[in-house]
């Protein structure tokens, strides 16, 4: 007898504990919460191309982006498990990505896509979005990691990872100074929560955040390249399971 009213007890604690987490999340349990892929990054970089390849393994023509896309999706991890995610692709329009700020805190990985054959016309507001997601405060309470896919290596002007990589660090090196001058003089609480990004008295390095970041160069036209991306995505996302 005693036995059934503790079985009834725990299913009892168990229910309160579920309804309070429903209320108290908004319907999403912590796992949830953290379970989404975000492909950020500037317009034309190919962020729903690599979307709709993900989602439903076929490339198909696209517009410039007017809202975000979202839906569920597997990754295999290199156990063979299917991990089931969500993933989302935020207009690259600067009237429109403000949105990813809204997706971060959900975020397990960044896939942040850049289009290598404009790297130097449009080093600066690659650079400025890439520091803002960077210093946003969910991306550093939790180190959230931070694929950039170097894209369009199909294409011969197409510049190297390594030296994107490295003009990337010189811009976001000169960014650094005038944007922690600008968020000191702020003096908000959300500029509270952003670190000074890398070292102090440093050269900017990416190697200096402690988030994982890697590049990678990539082609959602190239066949070999484009059917390679998924598993080395897997790798990057479900990285320690
Ligand atoms: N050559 C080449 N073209 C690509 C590649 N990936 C995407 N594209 C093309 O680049 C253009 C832009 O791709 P989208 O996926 O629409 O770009 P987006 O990042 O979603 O752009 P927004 O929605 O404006 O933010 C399309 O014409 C794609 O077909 C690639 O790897 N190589
Ligand atoms: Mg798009």
């Amino acid at each position: 007898m005693d036995y059934i009213l503790i079985i009834i007890l725990v299913l009892a604690l168990v229910s309160v504990a579920g309804i309070a987490s429903v209320f108290l999340l908004g319907g999403k349990s912590p796992l949830a919460q953290h379970n989404t892929v975000a492909i950020l990054g500037l317009c034309d970089s190919g962020k729903t191309s690599l979307y709709t390849y993900l989602q439903y393994g076929k490339l198909v023509a696209t517009q410039t982006s007017m809202v975000e896309n979202e839906g569920p999706f597997k990754l295999e991890s290199n156990k063979g498990l299917e991990v089931p995610l969500n993933l989302v692709d935020v207009p690259g329009h600067e009237k429109l990505r403000f949105k990813y700020s809204e997706f971060l805190p959900i975020t397990k990985a960044v896939l942040f896509v850049i289009d290598s054959t404009t790297v130097h016309q449009q080093i600066r507001p690659i650079a400025e979005y890439l520091y803002d997601i960077l210093t946003h405060s969910a991306t550093v309470k939790r180190t959230i990691p931070v694929l950039i896919l170097c894209n369009k290596h199909d294409m011969l002007m197409a510049l190297e990872a390594k030296a994107i990589q490295t003009t990337l660090e010189t811009e976001i090196n000169k960014l650094r100074s005038t944007q922690s001058a600008s968020l000191d003089q702020t003096g908000d609480d959300a500029a509270a929560e952003v670190k000074f990004l890398g070292y102090e008295n440093e050269e900017f390095k990416f190697e200096h955040v402690p988030n994982r970041i890697e590049f990678l160069e990539t082609s959602l036209v190239d066949d070999e390249m484009r059917v390679a991306l998924r598993g080395e995505i897997a790798e990057f996302v479900l990285c320690g399971k």
